[in-house]
């Protein structure tokens, strides 16, 4: 079976696990699986920013850290025993800005990823490079090859003004109040190379429960993506369990675009449209979406079984509804 998913960090990547050990792809890879692996996934480069010559790109960073092992299980970002000397020794240099978390092993990645950049690979070719090392076990697509950053437009003191998007979601904590999502460079953008064609070829298409605003609607941004996805068989899985995110400051990002905190709220958001199934948790059952067929399953990613039995809840959901 074929799946794409469009995935932010957190989120996307811990459902991602799950749906690896449903589909049991997380077993050794063999030449096949590396090659041909049943899971593409059209990471969210949103939220990438160039800090100090070095381009990172964090959500695209975490689904390869989690899947490939790397990750740093408290935060759900960076590296696993991480230090942060280069960014002590860059704060005193005066180097701005310092509310940034540059971790050293972290910092290889992104020294990797310039340099490959500045030999001109696209951004496709350095993320296959970079799962060189740490085999996901899917394939891990940038949605866009070309420069797409989410900028938020914020009042502060009653001046509006456009932020990048780490800097109100790290510095700012998501507290200023954002106005509206703006995703820099967006109209002009393509589907990176084999984004279009894994979906077309895909037997469904699964949203996991990832920020559906800055994560999966930031994939959408990018002209042919959400169509293409809308003539497959599509289903997602609410990151709003009984009104509240489950990580994360979602919250924040969903009243700026005028959409209320609740898993029906956020299906009808994505568009009936797009979505053939969702999942929401028992906390939510009894939400209905016209033109969507809901269920409702535990939704707490707690740990890898029961993340493994909601990524199969999607599955079974979408075979049934293909
Ligand atoms: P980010 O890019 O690192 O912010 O991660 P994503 O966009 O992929 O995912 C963030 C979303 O994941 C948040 O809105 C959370 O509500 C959601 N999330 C995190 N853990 C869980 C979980 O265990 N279950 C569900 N249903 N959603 C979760
Ligand atoms: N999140 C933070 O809250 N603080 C940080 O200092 C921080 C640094 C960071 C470095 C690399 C990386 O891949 C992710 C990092 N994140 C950090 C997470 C990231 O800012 C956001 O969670 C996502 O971009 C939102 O999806
Ligand atoms: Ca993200
Ligand atoms: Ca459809």
């Amino acid at each position: 079976m074929r799946i794409v998913v469009p995935a932010g960090g957190i989120g996307g990547a811990r459902f991602l696990r799950g749906l690896k050990a449903a589909l049991g792809t997380d077993a050794p890879a063999s030449e096949e699986q590396t090659t041909n692996p049943s899971i593409t996934v059209i990471g969210n480069t949103g939220d990438d920013i160039t800090l100090f010559g070095l381009r990172i790109c964090p959500d695209l960073d975490t689904v390869m850290y989690t899947l490939g092992g790397g990750i740093d299980e408290d935060r759900g970002w960076g590296r696993k025993d991480e230090s942060f000397t280069v960014k002590e020794e860059l704060a005193a240099y005066g180097m701005k800005p310092t509310w940034f978390g540059l971790g050293d092993r972290d910092t290889a990645t992104h020294i990797v990823r310039a340099q490959m950049i500045a030999a001109r690979f696209p951004l496709s070719a350095v993320t296959e490079a970079l799962c060189d090392r740490w085999q996901p076990g899917v394939r891990l697509l940038p949605m866009t090859d070309d420069q797409v950053e989410t900028h938020v437009v914020v009042e502060e003191e009653g001046r509006t003004r456009a932020i990048h998007f780490q800097e109100w979601w790290i510095k700012h904590r998501a507290e200023l109040p954002a106005r509206q999502f703006v995703s820099v460079g967006a109209e002009s953008a393509k589907p990176a190379p084999g984004v279009l064609d894994a979906i077309a070829q895909a037997d469904a298409v699964i949203l996991p429960p990832s920020n559906p605003v800055v994560s999966v609607g930031s994939v959408f941004q990018v002209p042919g993506i959400r169509e293409a996805m809308a003539e497959k068989t599509v289903v997602g899985v609410s990151p709003i369990i009984g009104g509240a995110p489950v990580r994360g400051m979602a919250d924040a990002c969903l009243s700026a675009i005028g959409v209320e905190t609740d898993a029906g709220a956020v299906a009808e958001h994505l568009g009936a449209d797009l979505l053939d199934g969702w999942l929401v948790d028992e906390a939510d059952a009894g939400t209905e979406v016209e033109g969507v067929e809901v269920r409702s399953r535990p939704l707490y990613m707690s740990d890898p079984d029961s993340t493994e039995a909601l990524a199969r809840a999607a599955v079974d959901l979408a075979v049934e509804l293909s």
